[in-house]
């Protein structure tokens, strides 16, 4: 196994996947969509560009995966690209089953035709869950779905169809069934990086407020950095596997904001606000992640915990500010 391909290549995630497979000697190549702001667009993939083989093309296009694969000849393909954003897919929900539906049922299309023997991991979510929790308060890999958004709903059927295409037609293809993950390169309409940059902006004296939505959900927060890791893990196993990535911690977006506006030296019930533009049609109120079986079968553990990956947050968000 020497050459890694993965859609979502620019993203958080891509972003860090990316490091680690060059650092373990893998061949990296991956797929940009084209963007008018092309310089922007890149910026978590500048500093190791020149290592990686890049593709123009888009989830929703199948022939744009077909020729990126037959040409670079992937024994592991990451589909990490995604609409990302569960808020953003109540507004399009359309658009967002094109890409995170239909664009995975491409990836594994193209993959069976022009890949054969090649690993794919799946990023499937915590998403999925929705409102369903097992008695213990934790959700695992056998607690039922039941999807709360578009979002949700879309990346359940690329997770059910990858599982088709494994039983179908003999494809290795993973399902990471990854809970909430941040880090300093969180895109900053996410909550967490939404928060640091918020309560930085009013401590550097930008702003007095900052505005957010509900503040009672809880989710369970890890690093990128740990889950890309992970994912690496996940496909190195010698058999298919659908897999939950979670730290096993359930945090309130209020716990969130206390401990971020608290290590800036701040109250934060001074400087929250509540828009309703930030609230959800349906909130998905409660997330916690049993990784047991990662634990056991892939040896993964987090290094990050909840207070390490705000600590590291705030002091990359903060180098700006100085
Ligand atoms: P992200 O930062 O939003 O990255 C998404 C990537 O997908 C970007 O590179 C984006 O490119 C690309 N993309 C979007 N639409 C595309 C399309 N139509 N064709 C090709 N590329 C497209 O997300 P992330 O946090 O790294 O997450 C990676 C994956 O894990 C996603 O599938 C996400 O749904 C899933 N996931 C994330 C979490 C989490 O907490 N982070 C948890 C569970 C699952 P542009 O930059 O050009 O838009
Ligand atoms: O940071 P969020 O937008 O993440 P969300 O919706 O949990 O989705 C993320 O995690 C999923 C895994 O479970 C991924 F699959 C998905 O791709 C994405 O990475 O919101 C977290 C919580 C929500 O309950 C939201 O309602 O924070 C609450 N929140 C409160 N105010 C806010 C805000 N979220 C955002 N984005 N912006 C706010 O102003």
């Amino acid at each position: 196994m020497t050459k890694a391909f993965i859609t979502g290549i620019n993203g958080q995630d891509g972003s860090y996947l990316a490091e680690h497979l060059l650092s373990l000697g893998y061949e990296v190549g991956g797929l940009v969509r084209r963007s008018s702001v092309a310089e922007n667009q890149t910026y978590r993939i500048n500093p190791i560009e020149s290592k990686l083989k890049t593709y123009y093309g888009d989830l929703i296009d199948q022939n744009s995966l077909a020729d990126a694969f037959r040409h670079f000849k992937p024994d592991l393909i990451f589909n990490l690209a995604a609409q990302s954003h569960v808020r953003l897919s109540f507004d399009m929900p359309g658009f967002t089953a094109q890409v995170n539906a239909v664009g995975a049922l491409n990836v594994f299309t193209a993959a069976k035709e022009n890949c054969e023997g090649a690993r794919i991991y799946q990023a499937s979510s915590s998403e999925m869950f929705g409102t369903s929790v097992d008695p213990d308060n934790y959700q695992r890999e056998t607690t039922p779905m039941h999807p709360v958004s578009p979002y949700g709903c879309s990346k359940l059927y690329a997770y059910s169809i990858a599982r088709n295409f494994r039983r179908a037609y003999g494809l290795h293809i993973s399902n990471g069934i990854l809970f909430n993950h941040e880090s300093p390169r969180r895109g900053t309409n996410f909550v967490t990086a939404k928060v640091v940059k918020g309560a930085l902006d009013i401590k550097y004296k930008k702003e007095k407020f900052l505005e957010l939505g509900n503040l009672d959900s809880y989710r369970d927060w890890g690093h990128s950095y740990d889950y890309t890791k992970a994912m690496i893990k996940l496909l190195e196993y010698s058999e298919p596997l659908d897999i939950v990535i979670s730290t096993g911690k359930a945090h309130s977006v209020k716990d969130l904001c206390k401990v971020v506006f608290s290590k800036l030296g701040m109250d934060y019930e001074e400087h929250i606000k509540i828009n309703p533009k930030f609230l959800r049609p349906q909130e998905l109120p409660y997330l916690q992640g049993d990784s047991t079986k990662a634990k056991q079968i892939l040896g993964w553990e987090p290094e990050f915990t909840f207070e390490t990956l705000v600590e590291d947050m705030i002091m990359h968000f903060e180098a700006s500010y100085k």
